[in-house]
């Protein structure tokens, strides 16, 4: 089987991460492509990041598409493009957030999400909203930590503690949802000094799109999420119509 886990941002250190944090629960006949978008925002930690990291996305998933690619995680807490990944894909495509939140549902009543600045805790509300899990999240908490200084900070690990602790407190939950995917080399560490579960997206959506694998699952294609209509794509995108679309 393989899986390709996209970060579309265009970090390849913060897709080293990814790759490890996926490679390490992947099961023995599972094969785990980690790719950089091709072109967009360094990170993604604005709606006009998550915007733009979405053609390069799609470039990503249309490689794929080329390959005998069996299934997709997009490796970003703001699911960037994830309908739109559906439409393009013939296996199944989830998000980071969609798989983490699922996953902490199972684990008790309700969960905090951890994540890197305030402005994206919105983001994170509606898609709670968006997936029905605004019952179990009872929480989204910022650490005012830029993604792309979870990789240089000294003190994030020590930071992303303290507030998934404080979260913990304040919202009486029973398990911490990291909110990005550049924290999931923080996974382990965090959950041993809390003693309670942590959930990494990249490490549960990887073992989620192989279950659906496994199970030979993909997205619906008959009404909403059928491949989309073939038209002139004009402009800066005249490339990205979807009859042209090549890989990047
Ligand atoms: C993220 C993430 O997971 N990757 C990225 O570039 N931004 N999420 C976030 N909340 O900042």
């Amino acid at each position: 089987m393989l899986i390709q886990v996209i970060n579309p941002n265009t970090t390849e250190s913060m897709t080293a991460t990814i790759e490890k944090a996926a490679r390490a629960v992947a099961g023995p006949d599972t094969v785990i492509e980690a790719v950089t978008s091709p072109t967009g925002p360094v990170s993604i930690e604005s709606h006009y990041d998550e915007a733009l990291s979405v053609p390069g996305l799609l470039t990503a998933v249309a490689a794929g598409e080329t390959r005998a690619v069996d299934g997709y995680l997009i490796a970003c807490f703001g699911d960037p493009g994830l309908d739109a990944a559906r439409e393009l894909a013939r296996g199944p495509v989830l998000g980071l957030a969609e798989a983490a939140m699922h996953t902490a549902s199972f684990l008790g009543r309700g969960f905090s999400v951890v994540t890197t600045l305030e402005r994206t805790t919105g983001r994170t509300w509606d898609l709670a909203e968006r997936y029905g899990m605004s019952r179990f999240c009872r929480g989204v908490h910022a650490c005012e930590i830029p993604v792309l200084a979870l990789e240089t900070d000294p003190a994030a690990q020590a930071t992303v503690t303290e507030v998934a602790r404080a979260a913990l407190a304040r919202d009486g939950s029973d398990a911490i949802v990291l909110g990005c995917a550049g924290m999931a080399d923080l996974c382990a560490a965090i959950s041993a000094e809390l003693g309670v579960p942590v959930v990494d997206g990249v490490a549960a959506g990887t073992l989620l799109v192989q279950s659906l694998v496994t199970m030979n699952l993909a997205t619906g294609a008959r009404g909403e999420f059928a491949a989309p209509v073939a038209k002139p794509y004009t402009g800066l995108l005249s490339g990205f119509g979807p009859q042209t679309l090549r890989p990047g």
